[in-house]
């Protein structure tokens, strides 16, 4: 199943991306939407994995209903239309046939409904948490804080057009970049400081609504260093559209090192030293 998928996946992606779509896949790791994308991002954690496996397997069912019910439809056009039946027919029922068409469909759902809800399960949330990322939504721009290093926190907004250097993405790169480390797995707690935003990353299937007054979870564990771009896709006002998220992946040493850095901008901007802009790598 998994190695047909990747064929498939790899003939829609030679045929739909062309060279430049194969380049794409190669390193280093970028999950961003791309012109004519007909396809799901790469995924980049387990959640996403599944998020592609449960898509793949309903595409096939929907795909096998769709051709049956084709050729069922041109079936009974050609064999039963009115010139070569010039006598209609007195079949009013068949209990045999009605049952089938109850019950077959009711098995095809129970077929979709046990393993969408066994996703809802395994992405609602981690039984063993490495560490906590805190998600706040604001009128318009994401807070990121850091539970576990003290409160470490910072504003990340999203670089307007003029601001835009080479190499960034248009409406995807931010001032301060979300730093995780890869291969840990991650409790997310969202929250909103105004109205509801969501926070959607698809590479690493990642969607919650960040609401006002409560706190929602759930969790990723990245499996490759790279940048994960997403959006706030819950229309939050006039400029919904300038809240992207970007996350840099990286290892768990450097993730310390950023850390320490963002705690130690934090007291020097508690102590007066001004705003908290960090760097890190070539991107920003
Ligand atoms: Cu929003």
């Amino acid at each position: 199943m998994k190695a047909l998928r990747h064929r498939v996946a790899a003939l829609a992606s030679l045929a739909l991306m062309g060279a430049a779509g194969a380049a794409f896949a190669e390193e280093p790791i970028l999950r961003v939407p791309h012109p004519w994308q007909m396809t799901m991002q790469l995924p980049g954690s387990p959640v996403a994995e599944k998020l592609e496996n449960l898509n793949f397997y309903i595409t096939i069912l929907i795909v096998l209903i769709t051709v049956f019910v084709g050729a069922l439809l041109a079936w009974v056009l050609y064999r039963y239309n009115a010139k070569r039946n010039p006598t209609p027919s007195t079949i009013s029922h068949n209990s045999v046939l009605e049952a089938a068409w109850t019950a077959i469909p009711v098995l095809i759902l129970v077929g979709m409904f046990v393993p969408s809800l066994r996703l809802v399960y395994y992405e609602d949330r981690t039984h063993d948490a490495d560490m906590t990322l805190k998600v706040t939504g604001h009128q318009w721009y994401w807070e990121y804080t850091y539970p576990d290093a003290g409160g470490a926190h910072f504003d990340s907004y999203m670089i307007q057009d003029e601001q835009l250097k080479p190499g960034q993405l248009r409406h995807l790169a931010v001032d301060n970049q979300i730093v995780l480390p890869v291969g840990k797995n991650i409790r997310i707690l969202e929250t909103s400081g105004d109205v509801i935003h969501s926070f959607f990353i698809p590479s690493l299937g990642v969607q919650r609504y960040a609401i006002p007054g409560q706190t929602i979870e759930t969790w990723v564990r990245i499996d490759k260093e790279g940048d994960y771009y997403g959006e706030c896709n819950q229309i939050c006002g006039m400029n919904h559209s300038v809240m992207p998220i970007s996350v840099h992946a990286v290892s768990a040493g450097d993730f310390k090192t950023w850390l320490d850095q963002l705690k130690a901008k934090n007291s020097s901007a508690s102590l007066g030293g001004g705003a908290t802009t960090l760097a890190f790598g070539p991107e920003h």
